[in-house]
């Protein structure tokens, strides 16, 4: 039987069964058997059937749960770099999308990459999160808006799993962009690829989630019911990029389908706080896109919090609204942005970022029972990782496998 304790830890539990902040653990051990959790606690208070299994002492380091980033465009073909430039010389996020631009250029560039190229692209960046801790990666498809080309992205997002350490859920976002052959009859490309595209690629295995980007330069209220309907009849969950330029009531009709997740929100109102409570969705919040894109308008922190609707973080790492690969600067943006605290950054890309992928069960705590999954951080308090930008503490990610 492999085992391991690691021992003169301090431990983020991130348990609500601990009282104290990050359900914090001074002086503990974590004590792991296969591939779960079987114990955590004071030090002291170690049961002697653990006695003789290996140690490891931490000195005094920090233990978290691995980090989730729960909503990302990890896997496109091209670069926005000129995008970019376009938008510092004056033109908004819209006028680029409508004048074919945005979304669109990384569609014709994805359409025009083999899955092997978006594979080998995907990989650096994959790469950038998991050198911070990242152990849990969604990727949505997307930019293909076509059959071939929606299912050639979901391959490439699961074959990313084979390469490296790392377990991808994977999102089937064709509800995305009207892609230019559709341009007057987004209803048609809704019968004609999103659908028949959803129930193919489920049929394949390829298909975790199904999500839409429900807004005005996109797919309205109406369109994306068609789409939940049909992910609902394959007994596939969802979520939606809502709220996110303004308020088309997105989110009540996410949490309608109790979504996992509506994510963006920066629009949302208190109808749909209280909708998505209902529901048990979680409010997944993307700073990133915030900062790139210099919105003003914040998403409403204080109603989520006082509803009590779970509220994770993501990079919603794309190519347009948010280049960004790294976990850690998006807490910090988080809190510096949006007023997050410390505690809420770290629930929000750990806990909390494991219930938007349905994973709460085996993941994003350190409790008995959950996978033997976590990250020890050569820090001594939890505030410390949304405190920094550009620096990495990692001191090592435990995967319940020993060397
Ligand atoms: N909202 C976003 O922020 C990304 N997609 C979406 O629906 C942007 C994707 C892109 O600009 O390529
Ligand atoms: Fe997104």
């Amino acid at each position: 039987m492999v085992s391991r304790i690691y021992t003169n830890a301090t431990v983020a539990t991130l348990s609500d069964k601990l009282s104290k902040p990050y359900g914090l653990l001074e002086q503990s051990a974590v004590v792991v058997i296969q591939d779960r959790i079987d114990w955590v606690g004071k030090s002291k208070n170690l049961p002697q059937t653990y006695q003789n299994f290996p140690r490891e002492d931490l000195g005094g380091k920090l233990i978290t749960p691995a980090l989730i980033d729960c909503h990302t465009h990890l896997v496109y073909g091209g670069s926005r770099a000129k995008e970019f430039e376009m938008r510092l010389e004056g033109a908004s996020y819209e006028e680029i999308a409508k004048a074919g631009g945005g979304i669109l250029s990384t569609v014709t560039a994805t359409r025009n990459t083999s899955e092997e190229e978006l594979i080998n692209s995907a990989l650096p960046r994959l790469d950038a999160l998991l050198a911070e801790g990242v152990c849990v990666v969604e990727i949505k498809s997307g930019y293909g808006l076509s059959i071939e080309d929606e299912l050639k992205m979901l391959r490439a997002a699961r074959k990313l799993e084979t390469l490296r350490d790392v377990k991808i859920k994977t999102t089937y976002l064709a509800a995305h962009a009207i892609p230019p052959e559709y341009k007057k009859n987004s209803d048609s490309y809704i019968d004609e690829v999103v659908l028949p595209g959803l129930t193919q690629a489920a049929e394949e295995g390829l298909v975790d989630a199904v999500d839409a980007f429900c807004e005005g330069i996109a797919f309205s209220p109406d369109q994306v019911d068609k789409v939940f309907q049909r992910a609902t009849a394959l007994g596939i969950p969802v979520k939606l990029h809502a709220e996110q330029l303004s308020n088309l009531k997105g989110t009540e009709l996410a949490a309608r389908y109790q979504a996992l997740s509506a994510d963006h929100l920066e629009y949302l109102d208190l109808d749909g706080v209280k909708a998505m409570k209902e529901a048990g969705t979680v409010a997944v919040l993307l700073p990133g896109a915030f900062y790139t894109l210099r919105e003003t308008k914040l998403p409403p922190i204080e109603d989520l919090r006082s509803e009590g609707v779970p509220i994770a973080l993501a990079t919603d790492c794309n190519p347009g609204s948010s280049p960004i690969m790294s976990l850690l600067l998006i807490m910090n943006m988080a809190c510096t942005l949006f007023r997050l605290t410390p505690e809420e950054a770290l629930n929000g890309v750990t806990k909390n970022a494991a219930k938007a992928l349905g994973l709460g069960h085996e993941k994003g705590t350190i409790e008995a029972g959950k996978d033997a999954n976590f990250l020890i951080w050569d820090i001594t308090h939890p505030a410390e990782l949304a405190y920094q930008a550009g620096f990495n503490p990692l001191f090592k990610v435990v995967r319940g496998e020993f060397e």
